[in-house]
């Protein structure tokens, strides 16, 4: 039976909605899980964390093709989860033990899993926007069809190398998605205080790439938005950019809210918590037709996923001495 909603079938938005909030619950469940430990001091990593930015992750990395390829900043933890699925490695990277996916040593701001296409990601605001131009560019020259992503915050448009990387690949007009997450801060910072120009989705829109925005905690918004901008990007030819809102639950870095420090209100968050998007998501699987039950199942089971590779984690040995110089560019 054909159910029309943005070109798919009543099935397969079901479907669909179900992946989408399997990769927000789990992103969230694995983020609440590191607010609970964090604490005992044995993870051996400062975290950016990306509580209330899930729908945008989900929503993306669901759009993407298998052989895509994905970069990310220091608040990847969305992207590593909703690319992978998978949580061993994960933690045992958290905890800094040999298990990680960096063997320990890359701790939660260089999260990476080439297998996967998850090509890795940066400390330093804006860097790893011109690797993703790079590998674009091989993309093209290869011809090989390959779409590389590239996830960064509004922080990264005051660095000059996403203007030289936006130029490039506009100019060149390579297969790649810009998608700027924009949480309004640079760590306590403002937008209205550190850019002059007023609308980000103008003036990167002069490159002549194909722009969209979207202010949704809907991760079916998102998905459906990201599926246009390939579909636009494949037929003109040219780069798409996201430029997607949200708002940051937590501190900048680690694990707690912090709206003492006065630079934002926590009515401000009252007001973007009304659309968290799990509660959205949870809310249509209901409206879609499934029952309390197998939602619950669902989350059972991605709980006691979390669960076990936090026990893994924790069991896993450090890295040995012979592993200080390894993987070392120097
Ligand atoms: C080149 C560079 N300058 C400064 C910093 C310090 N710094 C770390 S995070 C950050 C804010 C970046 O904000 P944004 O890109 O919007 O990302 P968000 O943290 O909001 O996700 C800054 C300035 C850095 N890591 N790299
Ligand atoms: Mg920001």
């Amino acid at each position: 039976m054909k159910n029309s909603f943005f070109g798919v079938t009543k099935m397969d938005r079901t479907r669909l909605n179900i992946e989408l909030y399997k990769k927000e619950y789990l992103i969230r469940k694995s983020e609440e899980t590191i607010r609970k430990y964090y604490m005992d001091d044995e993870m051996k990593t400062p975290v950016h964390l990306s509580v209330g930015e899930e729908a945008i992750v989900s929503g993306v990395i669901q759009a993407m093709g298998k052989r895509d390829q994905v970069f990310g900043t220091y608040r990847n933890h969305g992207i590593y989860l909703a690319k992978t699925g998978e949580t061993d490695k994960f933690f045992a990277e958290l905890y800094g033990k040999k298990d990680g996916m960096g063997k320990g040593k890359a701790g939660s701001m260089h999260m990476f899993l080439p297998e996967e296409n998850f090509m890795g990601s940066s400390a330093i605001v804006a860097t790893v926007i011109p690797v993703a131009v790079g590998a674009a560019f091989a993309n093209k020259y290869k011809k090989n069809k390959n779409l590389v992503f590239v996830f960064f915050g509004d922080g990264a448009l005051e660095e000059g190398v996403f203007w030289e990387s936006l130029n490039f690949a506009c100019l060149k007009k390579l297969p790649i998605v810009f998608i700027c997450e924009d949480n309004g801060l640079a760590i306590h910072a403002h937008i209205k205080d550190r850019q002059a120009f007023k609308s980000i989705t103008d003036i990167v829109s002069k490159f002549g790439c194909n722009v969209f925005k979207s202010e949704s905690t809907d991760a079916e918004v998102i998905y459906n938005l990201t599926v246009e901008a390939v579909k636009k990007q494949r037929r003109v030819n040219k780069p798409s950019f996201l430029h997607l809102k949200y708002y940051r639950y937590l501190e900048h870095v680690g694990v707690n809210q912090d709206f003492q420090y006065g630079y934002r209100s926590e009515e401000e968050f009252k007001k973007w918590f009304k659309v968290d998007p799990l509660k959205i998501q949870r809310r249509k699987l209901l409206k879609l037709g499934l029952i309390e039950k197998e939602i619950k199942e669902l989350e059972k089971a991605i709980d006691e996923q979390v669960e076990k590779s936090v026990e893994f984690a924790k069991k896993s040995p450090f890295p040995g001495e012979e592993e200080l110089l390894s993987d070392v560019y120097a």
